[in-house]
């Protein structure tokens, strides 16, 4: 699907995304998940063509054989398999979906949220000129965003807070290296500071709590961290080692609806806000976003915008919308409140595998996956 905009972070451009799909039948009902991990293994190990072999050999074989009733059960059944968190998502966040429909109530509700309208900033890619990244600016806070959040990495930084600021002083501003700083740039990461951020998002590596502990002592800015951050012992390690004052949630990189919410709970008893992350996602992992942002502790604008910043046109239907307030309305119908546009879904699909459940007792079960 070719993304209306090109999205550059330090770590590449995005022009087209390549997603993968997973469709899980049950008992005369529906759920669907999306793989958000992206074409590259770039933001972390996984990629869309990693996730389909995890999926096809491990993850959809245990959930066929398993006998289990729901979402929050995946996690024991893909135990044994290592990491591989974005493709355990998929499949799980389906399992919860359909689960929210044969209990016939909203998804959000079934994890216990309670918010009906969540708050939405935007992620910037870094754009070839500062002027094409003002011009970005004004339209999205014309439209009502809450939050802009600019991608920076070394050489391309300061010089967009400075020009960002100086023409809207009072908005909410953060920024989002990516783990494209190190140590040695401490001294550059602390003029930050002059900006008022709301965070710098991962700062330093993919993988560190230690140095960002280090580096928080040095920065009145908070730091918030979002690729170190893969269940809730990280980030629970996290906390107590000051490396951070706000955590990104994203639902693929923690491994599903069930860690995002042991994620929340244990921030929440921690006094740590949380918001949710975003990863380009088609209008199905949207509405899992949307879904998760209703629980109480996402008290800061998240990633989560409209349809229309990605699409031309979504493959759900109603597409997402944000009102001028910046926000996004949590639909009050069962399931993630969004119908999947099946139509649009085939004629995008370039491939397509379908499992059966063999044992009698399930064998309305099935799982679908396209790519
Ligand atoms: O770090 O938050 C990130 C997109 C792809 C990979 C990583 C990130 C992002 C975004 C985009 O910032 C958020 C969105 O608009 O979906
Ligand atoms: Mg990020």
């Amino acid at each position: 699907m070719p993304l209306v905009h090109p999205f550059e972070t330090s770590f590449g451009r995005t022009t087209d995304r390549r997603v993968l799909l997973v469709e899980v039948e049950s008992e005369g009902v529906t759920g669907w998940g999306e793989c958000t991990a992206g074409e590259r293994a770039s933001f972390c190990e996984e990629s869309t063509d990693t996730a389909w072999p995890i999926l096809v050999h491990e993850l959809i074989p245990a959930l066929l054989r398993a006998e289990i009733q729901t979402g929050g059960s995946c996690p024991r059944v893909f135990s044994h398999v290592r990491g591989n968190r974005m493709a355990k998502a998929a499949l799980e966040n389906a399992v919860w979906d359909a689960q929210s429909q044969q209990a016939e109530m909203p998804l959000w509700e079934l994890l216990g949220g309670t918010r009906t309208e969540i708050a939405c900033g935007v992620s910037l890619g870094m754009e070839p000129t500062v002027g094409e990244l003002m011009e970005r600016v004004e339209a999205e806070l014309a439209a009502g965003y809450q939050r802009i959040k600019l991608k920076c990495k070394p050489g391309h930084d300061v010089e967009l807070f400075d020009a960002v600021r100086a023409r809207w002083p009072e908005i909410l501003l953060s920024c989002d290296a990516n783990a494209s700083y190190r140590l040695k740039d401490q001294e550059h990461l602390r003029s930050f500071d002059a900006f008022h951020l709301l965070m710098v998002e991962q700062p330093l590596w993919h993988d560190d709590f230690y140095f960002h502990s280090l580096l928080q002592r040095q920065l009145e800015t908070s730091i918030c961290l979002d690729e170190s951050i893969r269940n809730r012992r990280d980030a629970l390690a996290a906390i107590e080692m000051e490396s951070c004052r706000i955590i990104n949630i994203k639902l693929g990189r923690v491994g599903g609806f069930s860690e995002a919410i042991r994620v929340h709970n244990v921030t929440t008893e921690r006094g740590i806000p949380v918001w949710c992350g975003g990863m380009l996602e088609t209008g199905v992992g949207r509405s899992h976003n949307i879904a998760l942002s209703s629980l109480q502790n996402f008290s800061l604008p998240g990633d989560v915008s409209a349809s229309s910043r990605y699409w031309t046109e979504d493959i759900i239907e109603p597409a997402v919308e944000v009102t001028s307030r910046g926000t996004i309305q949590v639909p009050q119908t069962p399931g993630r409140g969004y119908r999947v546009k099946r139509d649009r879904v085939e004629k995008l699909t370039v491939r397509s595998e379908r499992f059966h459940a063999r044992n009698q007792v399930r064998s309305d079960h099935a799982v679908s996956l396209k790519a």
